[in-house]
């Protein structure tokens, strides 16, 4: 057996690895850790033996809240003497970084810890020949995964094929896991092929976590306005065994000062270990926070200050010709139109409107309160600048295949990097056929996750095509008996011909049928690998209206304008469902869900009965604002957009229900706003 595993985080003080053990023995430190593994020839036996099995637990104390797991009165792994983790203070502390500012607002933003809770759940098959493990993962990261389980189990490349299937949705939380680790050992020890498939409520308690961060921030700056400086306390919780959990903090700090250009900036990381299922990327992974932070932070200073928040905002976005521009935590942002972006949100809002009928209700004493809540937010993607592999291969009948690294499990790749080698070989989209997912198929990859297939991934295959088009113009020059360098290729039509000249020409089959017959095709068949200099930034600015039943706390969105800009877009329609899927799963941060544990580590949320998601039943109808700025960074001009929707809708929803209680004297309601808090905050504050 694999003996231990995920040795990824070293604790501070003794520098004892955490590792996690494939199967816990001795302790357990959350629910969801595999104890026993049983394997029988059926489900329904494999049920009841499980069901046989009996372990003997001696409860220990345990520590869910990550400020009393920071206190350290109970720890995780007695020989590191702490549960932190992670710790990253600010590299020149400055006691007065708020000294010289008029006005100082300070607060907590919490960012309730919640599932990436993807439809179909995780399930692995496994088999063992002639010394070579073939696996198939519902996975996003298929190449990594094979690298790891090679690692793992000791076995060469050559001796690991990973097959990701369709993949019914990752939302950021699939990738190789403890489980596919063990079925990959199964199936060498048992010669048998294996199958694993989790429950719901398996999958709840033991794939990984998203969010459970708190920032407590101090923001400072001018009467007028002006913002000057901002400190940030972040603490991640990492769950109970420390891995890229711990680490989200630090996409955090990389967007603290969102798109404001905020002159001093200090923040101070500390990553700490509890007794709850470990923490990991879900759909935004560490920049949702910043955004929902700075927002609320925003917020509090328009407030303190008298001015509306959409002008506090625009005081100080960085101005469209600022590009590049490098914030005060030293992050670099590619291109940007801010206040373009908040311009055109407000407008298709009608918000002086918005704010009239706001205030017409509240002098009629409506007891349905009206909130508007804005936000404008960046988002980095392809966060560290990885490469992508792609090849374009040209087949005997004219069409082509498309390589790719990248693996789609939801966001349509098969249409978006057919339209892309379309658009550069004239071949029709229905006849490219987009191959990911097979370490066997696709030589290298890195998958799909920070938003950064396209700008990778697509620039890669686009690079591919247009050296295949290269390529062919010569071979279609000598079976023409023309000059190379006078061969056109007719994108409409997909046909090679002379400078002028339409005839005679050659359509892609008929160049493609001559080079098989001469045994030449392969010479179509290219592949490259894309590596782009620096990430891009998204960005965009959301308006959310909301009505809150001042009574019974109960809210409903009313509107969700969103103008999203992710530079140079490749297909309208699957950039439009990207951002409708982002911001639906935004908005259920702000309103619905949340992972409870009670104070010994009992998860409160292991069913959709107990856990709240939101059906289309819930959402009003979104509203878009199209806006491109195309990013230097990539040939295509494409910056990712799988993420924004869900960056920038958490803060506007959570501002908005809090706009429509603030002349209660309500100042925070904490996430998921539902009615129960609402409730809660309203009678707080004696309203
Ligand atoms: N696109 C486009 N023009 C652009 C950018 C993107 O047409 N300028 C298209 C792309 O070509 C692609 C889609 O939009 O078909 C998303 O592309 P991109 O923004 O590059 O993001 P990725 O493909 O890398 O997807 C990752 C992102 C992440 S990180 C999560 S989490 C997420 C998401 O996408 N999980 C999803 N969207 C999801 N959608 C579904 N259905 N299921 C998930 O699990």
């Amino acid at each position: 057996m694999p003996a231990a595993m995920f040795v990824i985080v070293d604790m501070p003080s003794t520098r004892t690895p955490a590792c996690r053990k494939a199967i816990a023995s001795g302790t357990v430190r959350f629910a969801g850790e595999i104890v026993a593994i049983v394997l029988a020839e059926s489900r329904e036996a494999s049920v009841d033996a499980a069901g046989m099995v009996f372990v003997e637990y001696e409860t220990l104390p345990a520590v869910t809240n990550i400020r009393e797991a920071e206190a350290d009165t109970v720890l995780l792994f007695e020989p590191a003497e702490s549960n932190t983790c992670l710790r990253i203070p600010p590299q020149d502390p400055d006691d007065g970084l708020l000294a010289g500012c008029e006005v100082v607002v300070s607060g907590t933003n919490e960012s309730p810890r919640l599932l990436a809770l993807p439809i179909e759940p995780r399930a692995t098959v496994a088999e063992f020949e002639d010394g070579k493990l073939t696996i198939w993962l519902s996975t996003q990261t298929p190449h990594q995964d094979k690298a790891v389980l090679g690692g793992a189990l000791g076995l060469e490349p050559e001796h690991v094929r990973v097959i990701a299937p369709d993949v019914g949705g990752g939302f950021g939380g699939k990738g190789l896991d403890v489980e596919d680790i063990l079925m990959g050992w199964l199936a060498r020890e048992t010669g048998r092929a294996v199958r694993w498939t989790e429950t719901r409520s398996e999958h709840m308690v033991s794939m990984h976590h998203g969010r459970a961060q708190e920032i407590d921030f101090e923001l400072g700056g001018t009467r007028d306005g002006k913002l000057q400086a901002l400190r940030l306390k972040i603490l991640q919780d990492a769950g109970a065994y420390p891995g890229l959990g711990a680490f989200l903090a630090v996409l955090t700090q990389m967007m603290a000062s969102g798109v404001y250009d905020i002159p001093k900036i200090e923040v101070d990381i500390t990553a700490v270990v509890t007794n709850t299922t470990p923490t990991g990327p879900v759909r935004g992974a560490g920049r949702p926070e910043a955004s929902q932070m700075l927002e609320r932070a925003i917020d509090i200073f328009a407030a303190e200050t008298g001015l509306d928040p959409a002008e506090v905002r625009r005081r100080n976005l960085i101005a469209a010709d600022a590009f590049p521009f490098t914030t005060a935590v030293g992050t670099t942002y590619d291109v940007g139109d801010y206040a373009g972006a908040l311009d055109r949100a407000l407008e298709h809002a009608g918000y002086d409107e918005l704010r009239r009928e706001q205030e017409q209700r509240r002098r009629d004493g409506s007891r349905l309160l009206l909130g508007i809540g804005l936000s404008v937010y960046v988002e980095i993607t392809n966060g560290i600048s990885e490469g992508e592999f792609g090849a374009v291969e040209i087949t005997e009948d004219g069409g082509a295949i498309v390589r790719t690294g990248s693996f789609s499990h939801g966001q349509g790749h098969e249409t978006t990097f057919a339209q892309i080698v379309a658009q550069r070989t004239g071949i029709e989209v229905e006849n490219i056929q987009v191959v990911a997912g097979d370490t066997d198929r696709v030589p290298r990859g890195t998958g799909t996750y920070g938003s950064k297939s396209t700008q990778i991934g697509g620039a890669a295959a686009g690079q591919a095509s247009e050296m295949v088009v290269d390529r062919a113009k010569q071979l279609a020059a000598e079976q023409l008996e023309a000059n190379p360098e006078d061969m056109v290729l007719d994108l409409d039509v997909g046909r090679f011909h002379v400078t002028g000249a339409p005839e005679p020409a050659l359509a892609w089959a008929d160049l493609a049928g001559r080079l098989e017959a001469d045994g030449q095709l392969a010479e179509l068949s290219l592949e490259t690998d894309f590596k782009p200099e620096q990430p891009t930034f998204p960005f965009g600015a959301h308006v959310a209206v909301v009505e809150v039943d001042a009574d019974t706390g109960s809210v409903r969105l009313v509107r969700m304008i969103a103008c999203d800009d992710a530079g140079t877009i490749i297909s309208p329609m699957i950039a439009e469902g990207q951002v409708h899927g982002g911001l639906a799963a935004g908005i259920a941060q702000a309103l619905y869900e949340e992972v409870r544990y009670d104070s010994e580590g009992t998860p409160q949320h292991s069913n959709l009965v107990t856990y709240c998601i939101p059906s289309a039943a819930e959402m009003p109808s979104f509203e878009r604002v199209v806006m491109e700025t195309p990013t230097p960074v990539n040939p295509l001009g494409a910056k990712g957009i799988g993420e924004s929707g869900t960056i920038g809708a958490t803060p506007a929803v959570h501002n908005a229900v809090i706009d429509a209680l603030s002349h209660l004297g309500v100042r925070h309601v904490g996430m998921p706003a539902n009615g129960e808090n609402i409730w809660r905050a309203i009678v707080e504050a004696g309203g």
